[in-house]
């Protein structure tokens, strides 16, 4: 294992106790908006990660959903989602995430996500196939929609669930089964392992998919991002284990 995974794992491990530590505790709430939940927790944990990497590796720059820090033009930038699912976090579904991902110049190269309440630790190095607790896992082979067991987002704008809602609809009648959990990293880290066929969501940021997008694909499955229409610096998502039909729907 590269020592960049090794500090990727060690950080999203500490940062998931953290979060398992305070499950179903008395939460701070930053902000509350019609449609998301922002906790002091989510920062001090961006802030646990961010201070283990810097502690490493000073000169690479930190992108994360809670703020940016470090070197900020360098070419190795650290993506980070400190809690991916904080909606499920602050409600006591247990569905949550930490995810870490490095870039350098400007190419996914390795990242962890780490389900602190499963005890689960997706990683995908440098080379070689994305593990779950140490072990290789593949997508699924499922190449039917009516095999499939897809889940979907509904993002936060009238817009983007008003165009999620209709996705859904035709998605729902050629599927086995739809499922709706709460967090892209999770989600793709499920297809990753075979668990999921596919997901699909409207809007999304980097950090929440920036790990399981490179996960998806060293396993030979697909992942296609298309601008949002609603906001410049997030993507729609279709991602699926490569095989389904579903190329053509963005
Ligand atoms: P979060 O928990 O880190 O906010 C739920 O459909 C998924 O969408 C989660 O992965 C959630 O990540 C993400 N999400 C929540 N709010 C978002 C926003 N405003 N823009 C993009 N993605 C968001
Ligand atoms: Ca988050």
């Amino acid at each position: 294992m590269s020592p960049e995974l090794e500090l990727t794992i060690a950080a999203a491990r500490e940062a998931g106790e953290l979060l398992r530590a305070n499950y179903e505790s008395d939460l701070v709430v930053d902000e509350m908006k019609a449609h998301d939940i922002k906790l002091d927790l989510d920062v001090k944990t961006q802030e646990l990660i961010t201070d283990r990497i810097l502690a490493t590796f000073p000169d690479h720059a930190i992108y994360g959903e809670e703020g940016i820090a470090g070197k900020l033009d360098s070419s190795s930038q650290w993506i980070v989602d400190p809690i991916d699912g904080t909606v499920n976090y602050f409600y006591g579904i247990p569905h949550f995430c930490v995810s870490i991902a490095l870039r350098e110049d400007g190419e996914l190269k390795l990242g962890a996500i780490y389900d602190p309440m499963m005890d689960e630790m997706y990683a995908v190095d440098y080379e070689g196939p994305t593990t779950r607790n140490g072990k290789p896992v593949s997508p699924s082979n499922r190449a039917e929609l009516k095999q499939a067991v897809v889940t979907i987002g509904f993002s936060k704008t009238k817009e983007s669930m008003d165009a999620g809602l209709e996705r859904y609809r035709n998605m729902a009648y050629q599927v086995r089964k739809t499922r709706m959990m709460g967090s892209a990293a999770l989600a793709l880290a499920y297809i990753a392992c075979g668990r999921l066929d596919a997901y699909i969501e409207e809007q999304i940021s980097i950090w929440d998919i920036a790990a399981g997008k490179l996960m998806v694909e060293r396993g030979g499955g697909v992942v296609n991002l298309s601008p949002s229409t609603s906001s410049e610096d997030k993507s729609g998502i279709v991602a699926f284990n490569g095989k389904l039909p579903l190329d053509n729907i963005s």
